[in-house]
């Protein structure tokens, strides 16, 4: 409708807001439309720029609202909101399906296709830890044990209590221990022993079983330290008749699978383990040639693998077992394992990410 200019100036301004109000209304359908067909957050941007932007027509039509009077302002007022309303709620409907539809093409084109050539004759490889864990796994599935897990988060109880190590005891010091923040007599298991309880509560005799898995000790990092590592658990235990000679003969099988050498010659020597009794700890001969370490059961020299012990009848006690039992039990770092047969002198290199060692090691 065209504008008379010799109208009185608020039939004008009537006027001109009628028209402003049918020009949206004739447009809002067009509208709609691109921004129901945007696929782009630019092309739903310039439709709102263009509409309730700052500048849009429809900020500016509602301006000129406040020339009219009070009913054309709530005629004018109410078309205009419905109109603003239904073109948020499309480009607020828009914008959800175009961030689907971006998602939805970014992991199409970050698919791996893993039928594409290998590039430069490059292998990924497993890890050290995750090949030892398996050869480990299979020399003893292979010899009837089961292999089992536990949590890495402990409580005091199993950690320490029940493996005969009371609150106060000295041996607690040398587990030099991560406490969680705010969880009471919570903890970062110091080593796998506590798997020995469990196992015991859990599953009744007899038992053979060992398990792989992290432990914390608070330790500074160094060549031989690392405040994350991983330890290796036995547990051998019936009513009767097992004995240390079990023990010695599952140790040296252990070292002759894991060194790859027909013949081991296996030390034990007296330690102390408060869960243990008597407690040892285990030695295997070696030679060095060249500066390499080889084991073999005519070397001149010792190397100190870990700990063992028959099971301390507190254990038992704290376990639950009723009646008579008998048992062994071992505990080796894995890192340490590690660093033998690979000739490597520092257990920083086993955490490193540098792809060389990766390679090199694979
Ligand atoms: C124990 O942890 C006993 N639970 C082992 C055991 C099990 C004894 C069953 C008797 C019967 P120990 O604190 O010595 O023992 O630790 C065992 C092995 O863990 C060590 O011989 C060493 O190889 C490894 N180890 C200990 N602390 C670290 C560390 N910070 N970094 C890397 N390896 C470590």
């Amino acid at each position: 409708m065209a504008i008379c200019y010799n109208l009185p100036v608020f039939q004008m301004r009537h006027l001109k807001v009628m028209q402003a109000v049918e020009d949206i209304e004739g447009k809002l359908v067009r509208w709609l439309d691109s921004i129901s067909r945007a696929l782009t957050f630019h092309e739903l941007e310039l439709i709102k720029v263009e509409t309730i932007g700052k500048s849009g027509v429809l900020t500016l039509a509602f301006k000129e609202l406040m020339h009219l009077s009070i009913d054309d302002k709530k005629l004018f007022g109410e078309r205009l909101n419905r109109a603003k309303n239904s073109i948020e709620s499309a480009i607020a409907n828009r914008l959800k399906h175009i961030e689907i539809l971006t998602i939805t093409e970014k992991l199409k084109n970050e698919t791996l296709d893993i039928t594409l050539p290998v590039v430069n004759g490059q292998f990924g490889s497993l890890h050290m830890i995750t090949q030892t864990v398996r050869r480990i796994r299979d020399h003893y599935h292979s010899r009837g044990f089961l292999v089992l897990d536990g949590p890495e988060i402990e409580s005091d109880f199993f950690n320490f209590d029940a493996l005969n190590i009371p609150k106060h005891h000295p041996a607690r010091q040398s587990h030099d221990t991560f406490y969680l923040d705010g969880l009471e007599e919570t903890l970062l298991r110091t080593h796998t022993s506590c798997v020995q309880i469990r196992t015991m509560m859990k599953m009744g005799l007899p038992i053979r079983m060992i398990s792989i898995g992290k432990t914390y000790r608070n330790d500074q990092l160094d060549s031989t330290h690392s405040p994350m590592f991983h330890q290796i658990e036995g547990l051998v235990v019936d009513r009767k008749g097992i004995t240390i000679g079990h023990l010695k003969n599952e140790l040296k099988k252990f070292v002759a699978t894991f060194f790859e050498v027909d013949e081991v010659d296996i030390r034990l020597r007296p330690s102390y383990f408060p869960f243990t009794e008597p407690g040892m700890e285990v030695d295997c001969r070696y030679t060095k040639e060249n500066g390499r370490l080889r084991i073999t059961k005519d070397g001149d020299r010792w190397l100190e693998l870990g700990g063992a012990g028959m099971v301390h009848p507190n254990v038992f006690k704290a376990s639950g077992i009723e009646g008579p039992a008998q048992g062994f039990a071992f505990g080796f770092g894995l890192e340490r394992l590690i660093m033998l047969r690979y000739g490597i002198s520092d257990i920083r290199v086993i955490f490193d990410t540098d792809v060389r060692y990766l390679q090199h090691y694979a």
